[in-house]
């Protein structure tokens, strides 16, 4: 069967506000950086195509950056209609190009990155293949962890109820907030967790970037006896030298990433050998054509991986990786799409539904609050 080339119709475009259930507080907050956050805005992507195939995909922002991401889509989006959805890094590329004179990062990439991810959840509609087979999978399950029982708007006892029922819902590890002014508070917090979910049971701690060199070393000495799976950002996000140092002294790990706005400033952590698991973002570094260019970077490296937020991507990328990853489980997103995804045994089922094997919802729907269709 000869292939017979498609074309994408419209790309429709869409910002949608998803409001947070209680205002959210991680360090950034209690060091006066940032306010407590009440929502997350999405860009979506919805690509059809003449043949009639569909594809979704996502970026999102915190706080700011929401109306320029949607901004520069629009602006860019027009470039692709017309083009074969399948080729995806020609698309990548010639919509960098479109929107070259504000870079190949931050907003403009991130932008792009609901398109890309659209496109990839095209072709493996396509194909009739969840994504993580269509890119080639590990496995059918990722280890995974939750992260949104542990902020620290959260009193200790709301710490400790959310973590027994994640890991009643299935749910392997648990991760909390750190990083309070009072470094005895945070110690008080975590071992109390520990206390609370018995040694076996995998812990990690989160500090938003807020710790200073030498407060980091000393907590991260303290916490050494915990057996923590990981310290998170301990420091700065671009601090790649000092995430290096504190990488060396410490035994538990130091995983980090997750702020950074694409793979070049991921390989700046890499080169720095500055931690042992990276955490890329797949909509902040540009998509899922970015992400897989930094996986191969980190595997090259014998990084370990555990992606930051929406799990509904990177589960898909996860299954791929050669070493044994981290999800991370946030239920913020589970009111935008009809389904849900299945943890069991401490493990995040890859859906064996096409493409991501998500469907927004009518709520998602009801939360959009700017649209425009491109090409149509
Ligand atoms: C985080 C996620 C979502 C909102 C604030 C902070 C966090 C994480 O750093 O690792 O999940
Ligand atoms: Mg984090």
């Amino acid at each position: 069967m000869t292939y017979a080339p498609d074309a994408i119709r419209s790309i429709e475009l869409s910002t949608l506000r998803l409001p947070l259930s209680v205002p959210i507080s991680d360090a950034k907050v209690f060091t006066g950086r940032q306010k407590p956050m009440t929502e997350v805005i999405f860009l979506i992507a919805e690509i059809s195509t003449e043949q009639g195939f569909t594809g979704h995909g996502f970026s999102y922002s915190k706080r700011a950056g929401g109306p320029a991401q949607y901004a520069h889509a629009k602006e860019v989006a027009g470039a692709a209609i017309g083009e074969d959805p399948n080729d995806i890094q020609k698309l990548y590329t010639k919509l960098l190009w479109a929107g070259a004179s504000v870079g190949r990062s931050g907003v403009a990439t991130q932008a792009l990155a609901a398109i890309d991810i659209a496109l990839y959840d095209l072709k493996a509609k396509r194909a009739g293949l969840p994504l993580s087979k269509l890119l080639g999978a590990h496995r059918d399950s990722v280890r995974t962890y939750n992260t949104s029982g542990g902020f620290l708007n959260a009193s200790i006892d709301e710490v400790r109820i959310r973590a027994t029922q994640s890991l009643e819902e299935g749910i392997g590890g648990i991760k909390i907030k750190v990083g309070l002014p009072d470094s005895a508070e945070d110690l008080r917090r975590v071992r109390a967790v520990r206390d609370h979910i018995g040694d076996d049971v995998p812990l990690m701690v989160d500090a938003n970037q807020q710790w200073d060199r030498t407060t980091a070393l000393r907590m991260g000495r303290r916490l050494e006896e915990l057996d923590l799976v990981w310290i998170e950002e301990p420091l700065d996000a671009y601090d790649a030298e000092g995430h290096a140092a504190l990488a060396l002294a410490l035994d538990t790990p130091i995983a980090t990433g997750e702020m950074l706005a694409s793979v070049a400033e991921h390989e700046r952590l890499i080169e720095a050998r500055a931690c042992d698991i990276i955490q890329p973002d797949a909509p902040r570094v540009g998509g899922i054509t970015q992400f897989l260019r930094l996986m191969t970077l980190a595997d090259r490296a014998g990084l370990d991986l555990a992606p930051h937020f929406a799990m509904e991507i990177h589960l898909h990328l996860a299954a791929c990786y050669p070493r044994e990853p981290w999800v991370e489980h946030f239920d913020w997103l589970d009111p935008l799409f009809e389904e849900r995804l299945e943890t069991r045994d401490g493990r995040m089922i890859v859906p064996d539904r096409p493409g991501l094997g998500i469907t927004f919802s009518d709520q998602a729907r009801a939360w959009t609050t700017e649209r425009v269709a491109i090409g149509a």
